[in-house]
This record gives C-alpha cells, structure tokens and sequence, in this order.
C-alpha cells in the first residue's frame, strides 16, 4: 500500500507514514479560520431573513436563492486552513471531502518494483516517466501512498482518529473519510524526497528539491498539487500529494460538478 510496504500495518510504521498525516498539523490550535467564517454566517443568515421577508410580501429576488453558496467546510470551529471551504451546490461531500469510486483493480498499474504501490494506467506511466526524468535531474522521487482501497481508508480514518483521540473534524483536516479520499481513484499519489526522509508526509517538504522540482515540472506530466495551502475544500496543506488530471476520466473525476469557490471570490462575486 506504500513505500514501506505496510500501510496495514501500522504498529511497526513511524506514524507519519500510517495516514499521511505529518505530526505538525494533527493538532494546530484553531485559528483565524474560525472567525473568518463569522462574517459569512451572519450573511446568509440574513439573506435568510431576506428570503423569508420577500416570500411573505411577495418580493422577487434578483438573485435566486439557489445561488447562495452552500457551506460544508470542515467544522469552522476546528479546521486550521487559512481559506474555509466553500462547496458549489451539487457538490457531494463530507466535510470538505468529495466523494470518490474506487477504480476496479483491473484499472490499476504498480508503480513500484515490489508491486506494492498502484496507480490508474495513465497517471502510473506518466508517474513513471516524471520520476526518470527527476532522476535524471539529481532528483529523486519517492512515492509513498497510491490507490487506497475503502477498507483501507476506513482504518485510517476511524482506527488511527481513535488511537489519537481526535475528533470528526479534526481528524478530517488531515484525513479523509471513507469512500471519500482522492486515494481510491488511483490518480492521487503521495510523493517524498528520496534524500530527505524525514520530511515525508510533512509539510517541510515544500522545502525539499523534490518538491522544488515538483513545483516547475509536475504539469507536463499532468500532476497536480490537490490540497495547496488556502484551498477551498478547507483541508490542511499537503505539499506531498499530488493527482493526475491527464486525460478524460481523470478530469472529469476531479472536476465535473465539483466546482470549488473559494470564499474571497464568492464574497466578490456577491458584490453587485
Ligand atoms: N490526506 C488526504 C486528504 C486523504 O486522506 O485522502
Ligand atoms: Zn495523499
């Protein structure tokens, strides 16, 4: 399941390695986030107060309400992102978590010599070919989590949040929910610097060469960073883990009716 080749097993793993979920971010007091929300609570409520005023005097609203956005971040009272998570309409999710397939196995490609790791065919090639060519430039590329299966995701979510005594939301800063992690489509990877181990699943790897390398190369191979800091789905930053979005499927699996706002700009959008 990862490089270690014991995601099962985490009693004989490093916790870092079990969830991906680096110690630095587990337990971040709450912050600022909290009272950004503020402001946005009180204006939907009263925009609620509006729409009922205007359904008892029969007032027409220039802007429908089906507009309003909807709200589903992670508890505002927990979550550690500097942005909440903002969610379109339509936009299936758990705290902040969207909901994904698991790909069929029939999908999936090792990535890794011991079989251990699997990506979709697509994103395992064009891993493949990003890691040589990293290699080529002196830099070594580690993956460390690829295509979770439910079941596994299930253990990392409740087993390891049990463990720790974390709460639902806390956790879900740092972990997603079953049937809801990028992990199941097998285009997601989580990726680490072969000559610094100690950053793995840590965001001191943001300061790595792999991740350097990452940052101006991973496009030509339709790597994308998923959760950059300040993203809109509210989830903890995580330099390491990046999905493919290289063809059709992948796309409209990351993408598709999942439209994500972040809060500046449907605060702007609001402003007539
Ligand atoms: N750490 C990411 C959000 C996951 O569990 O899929
Ligand atoms: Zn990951």
């Amino acid at each position: 399941l990862n490089n270690a080749g014991s995601e099962g097993q985490p009693a004989n793993l490093p916790e870092p390695i079990i969830d991906d979920i680096p110690e630095a971010v587990r337990d971040k007091p709450v912050t600022e986030s909290r009272s950004l929300l503020k402001p946005q609570m009180l204006l939907i409520g009263g925009l609620g107060g509006f729409v009922a005023i205007a359904v008892v005097t029969g007032l027409f609203l220039s802007r429908p309400q089906a507009e309003a956005p909807v709200v589903s971040s992670p508890d505002s009272s927990a979550t550690s992102s500097p942005i909440a998570g903002t969610l379109t309409p339509g936009a299936e999710n758990i705290l902040g978590h969207l909901v994904y397939e698991e790909a069929p196995a029939s999908e999936l490609k090792p990535i890794t010599n011991d079989g251990s790791l699997q990506l979709r065919k697509a994103a395992a090639q064009q891993y493949k070919r990003m890691s040589t060519d990293a290699r080529r430039a002196g830099v070594i590329l580690v993956p460390i989590s690829g295509f979770r299966t439910v079941a596994q995701q299930q253990h990392l979510f409740f087993d390891i949040k049990a463990q720790r005594g974390q709460d639902t939301s806390k956790r879900a800063e740092v972990s997603a929910p079953p049937g809801y992690s990028e992990h199941h489509t097998g285009y997601a990877i989580d990726i680490g610097d072969g000559r610094s181990p100690a950053t793995n699943l840590s965001p001191r790897f943001e300061q790595t060469a792999a991740f350097n390398w990452l940052e101006k190369n991973a496009a030509r191979y339709s790597f994308e960073l998923s959760f950059p800091e300040g993203n809109p789905q509210g989830i903890s930053y995580e330099p390491w883990h990046w999905r493919f979005v290289g063809d059709r499927h992948s796309l409209e699996t990351f993408y598709k009716a999942k439209n994500l706002t972040p809060e500046a700009e449907l605060e702007n959008s609001s402003t007539p």
